[in-house]
């Protein structure tokens, strides 16, 4: 097993061992020499010097990260009434991840497929995200913009429209996506979650945004492909009458029906099958990646859709990768008041009842082993509850033992700005508020260089 930290100069550690091996050859001659002792002390004491503050700069011996004094005291003022403190976490018991709910012990990816995996998806199902309704619909995918020369000649841009019709209704939306143009092959692709732009279309905005950087994608061999949810389903609260509850859903609707985050992790699967039809796409590398909300539709997309190669989850917080059961920041009652669209209507008799959820949140990161996840946080972002999600990550490993994989995380969180890859699973917490950046961007790549490439 083994556990990488990496820090914005983590290569400096391999260039570390390379002085190591060259130290003990030089010792090794010297210590011959009795003339050369004491210089050869010398040198060696300077030596560790040098190790000790490279160390120090990569942080190989970096404190477990906490909640920044500040950040605590200022979401005390703005966002009263909430956990941002260890100390007030209630004590909590999770659910076993790997006891099925006829108590029997899952020790084999045999019997994880086959009972426990099938099992806690219908739990998140029925509790938290909502059931897909049965309704058949056809689907279709028109290419309505081709550019072979985008990005400045670097890359080739399509615009797909993604058709959906059922009883004589329809309804589109469409997906950008951009893969470097003289790659030769198949690219693995990073396709993005996006509730947030009216447009996604066109390169005018994407050449310099962080949020979606696709010219630093495309240099590292990476395709890059986005989806806006407005159009699917609107993210307002309408009583589902709107998006594509208005095309699919049955009345009454139940109260296990489909909320938003559910339609948009539908959305997803809908672009990913177009996007292992297309030549340029690495079928089997496809990334669903998302940001804060989501971040924890990407989790959900990925928990149902197994064709997704790796789930990277920004942020996602409460109802995301965050424990519910710590109640520490956004907590679900907070949620289904502010959001009452975002999940089916049964989530809501766990507000302030968390400890009666069949599930918790880690149980829900299990749902992608052995395929690969990356969680990541932000420092100020307490009310996302980065170490709950630390945890969770923490609590989903017994899925991935099951299958051979050890990542081998501890309990205590890594430190500020130090990546971790450690088997099929990735994590960061970085500087800064809550927000998708450049540097978290680069840090899923690094990640998908070593598991999807
Ligand atoms: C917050 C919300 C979170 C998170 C976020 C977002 O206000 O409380 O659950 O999802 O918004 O999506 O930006």
């Amino acid at each position: 097993m083994i556990i990488l930290y990496r820090g914005e100069i983590g290569e400096s550690v391999v260039k570390i061992n390379n002085l190591m091996l060259n130290s003990r050859l030089l010792t090794a001659i010297i210590t011959n020499n009795k003339a050369m002792k004491n210089v050869a002390s010398f040198i060696c004491f300077c030596f560790m010097l040098f190790i000790l503050s490279v160390t120090e700069m990569t942080g190989q011996n970096g404190k477990s990260w906490s909640a920044p004094v500040q950040a605590v005291e200022k979401l005390s003022k703005d966002k009263s009434g909430f956990i941002y403190s260890e100390e007030k976490v209630p004590s909590y018991t999770l659910p076993d991840l790997l006891i099925s709910g006829k108590g029997t012990k899952i020790t084999s990816t045999d019997m994880w497929n086959t009972i426990r995996r099938p099992e806690i998806l219908e739990l998140f199902r029925e509790n938290v995200f909502g059931k897909v309704p049965e309704t058949k619909y056809n689907e279709t995918f028109r290419i309505v913009r081709l550019d072979q020369n985008s990005m400045g000649g670097t890359a080739i841009e399509k615009q797909i429209e993604i058709l959906i019709q059922s009883s004589g209704k329809s309804l589109s939306f469409s997906m950008t996506l951009f893969t470097p143009k003289n790659a030769g092959h198949p690219v693995p692709v990073f396709l993005l979650i996006d509730p947030w732009l009216a447009d996604t279309t066109g390169p005018h905005w994407m050449q310099k945004d962080e949020y979606w950087p696709v010219d630093a994608a495309l240099k590292r061999g990476y395709g890059m492909a986005v989806f806006s949810t407005i159009p699917l389903d609107p993210d307002n609260f309408d009583d589902f009458k709107n998006g594509i509850h208005g095309l699919l859903d049955k009345s009454p609707r139940p109260s296990d029906a489909w909320g938003t985050l559910a339609a948009w992790a539908w959305g997803a699967s809908r672009c990913l099958d177009y996007l292992i039809t297309d030549k340029d796409v690495a079928a089997d590398k496809v990334a669903v990646a998302g940001h804060s909300r989501a971040g924890k539709t990407a989790l959900w997309a990925g928990a149902q859709d197994t064709r997704f190669a790796m789930v990277i989850s920004n942020e996602s917080g409460a109802g995301g990768a965050a424990l519910a059961r710590r109640r520490f920041g956004e907590t679900v009652a907070r949620l289904n008041s502010v959001f009452p669209h975002w999940y089916c209507s049964n989530y809501s008799k766990f507000n302030n009842n968390e400890d009666k959820l069949p599930v918790d949140m880690h149980m829900l990161l299990a749902l992608t082993a052995p395929r690969a996840l990356y969680i990541d946080c932000a420092d100020e972002d307490l009310w996302g509850d980065p170490k709950g999600s630390y945890l969770s990550l923490y609590y989903a490993q017994p899925a991935y033992k099951l299958f051979g994989l050890n990542p081998g995380l501890s309990l205590n969180m890594p430190p500020l700005n130090q990546q971790v890859i450690s088997s099929k699973i990735g994590f960061h917490i970085r500087d800064g508020v809550h927000n998708l950046l450049l540097r978290d961007w680069n840090c899923f790549m690094d990640f998908a260089d070593k598991v999807l490439k």
